[in-house]
């Protein structure tokens, strides 16, 4: 009796040993290349999370859409036909309309204030608002600062983008943002955004350096205007059951190697940055560097006014004041 009740212990032992060291291979996916910010976050996400869990948990990438546009993604994650994404907050609000404040231009005054406010409390609060829609928010990466570009004409005041039709993400804080500068609005899936420019679909598009350079846009734009009209935050999303299911070890493992990816991240954008404007100037582009951005936010004056309704002022002035 004893010695059955020890085997049947030693068995069970050795079968959660088993179930505790299979391999199990998770999937994250971009909807940009992997030679980009996103890229090399994802891939250092899954070499640190592989590492610290002795290869146990992998991590297959996907990159340039490969598993559908950044909106399918995260319905994926949702559902938990995918582990986990890596997405732009374009079409975030339409899963979390928590974090649409997040996209309001120029409420953010450079990158280091927008990591501040991401990295602290009011980044923090808004991650936690993922897990009711079913998803955990591993951590807030970044998508850059968001320029400009088309094939029609220089672009120096915001007169000149009137009547110019453009590729939007799918929020409807930038779609109301754009169009009282006079933008032609069309929103679609990033995906379908090269074809568009190269079809002359829409004239221009507008995206961080980064996005730009690993996506070869200036095969398909002239015009580049460094209007840094609004923050683009990224986010690493995984699917909340798979999250919860977790060892308290790996669930540590996922959100440390996910710092991990963000440091890489924020890293690459910068380098996008300091470089993007010679190399883009190099392939072709026009650049226009300095603007006045006071004539885009008085453009936008009527949006704005609807944003602080919409926000409310106290909350937009949260954000605006973090130090
Ligand atoms: O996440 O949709 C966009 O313009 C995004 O910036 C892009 O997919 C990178």
């Amino acid at each position: 009796m004893k010695l059955s009740k020890l085997m049947l212990g030693l068995s069970l032992a050795v079968g959660v040993l088993a179930t505790a060291s299979a391999q199990v291979t998770m999937r994250n996916s971009i909807s940009v290349a992997q030679n980009s910010h996103q890229g090399e976050a994802i891939d250092t996400l899954s070499k640190e999370v592989e590492k610290r869990t002795n290869g146990r948990i992998k991590i297959q990438n996907f990159y340039s859409a490969a598993l559908g546009s950044e909106r399918e993604s995260i319905e994926s994650v949702q559902l938990g036909t995918q582990e986990l994404t890596t997405t732009s907050t374009g079409p975030v609000p339409n899963f979390v309309p928590e974090t649409r404040i997040l996209d309001v231009p120029f409420l953010f005054r450079d990158k280091a204030h927008a990591r501040a406010v991401l990295d602290g409390p009011i980044g923090q609060e808004l991650l936690a608002t993922f897990e009711a829609k079913g998803m955990k928010a591993l951590a807030w990466g970044e998508n850059g600062v968001r320029h400009m570009t088309n094939s029609k004409r220089a672009v120096n005041v915001p007169d000149d983008l009137k009547g110019l039709k453009m590729r939007t993400m799918e929020n409807s804080v930038h779609v109301a943002a754009y169009k009282s500068l006079g933008i032609v609005t069309t929103p679609m899936a990033f995906s379908e955004v090269f074809t568009a420019l190269q079809q002359g679909t829409v004239d221009g598009q507008e995206n961080p350096l980064s996005v730009i350079m690993a996506s070869n846009f200036d095969q398909v734009q002239k015009h580049l205007t460094l209007t840094g009209h609004v923050y683009s935050p990224a986010v690493i999303l995984m699917n909340k059951g798979t999250f919860d299911k977790l060892s308290a070890a790996d669930k540590k493992i996922f959100l440390d190697s996910a710092k991990e990816a963000v440091k890489v991240n924020r890293a690459r954008v910068d380098k996008d940055d300091a470089n993007g404007v010679a190399e883009l100037r190099k392939k072709g582009m026009t650049i226009i560097e300095n603007v006045d951005k006071s004539k885009f936010v008085a453009t936008m004056g009527p949006a704005m006014a609807e944003f602080e309704k919409q926000f409310g002022k106290a909350n937009l002035d949260r954000i605006r004041n973090y130090k």
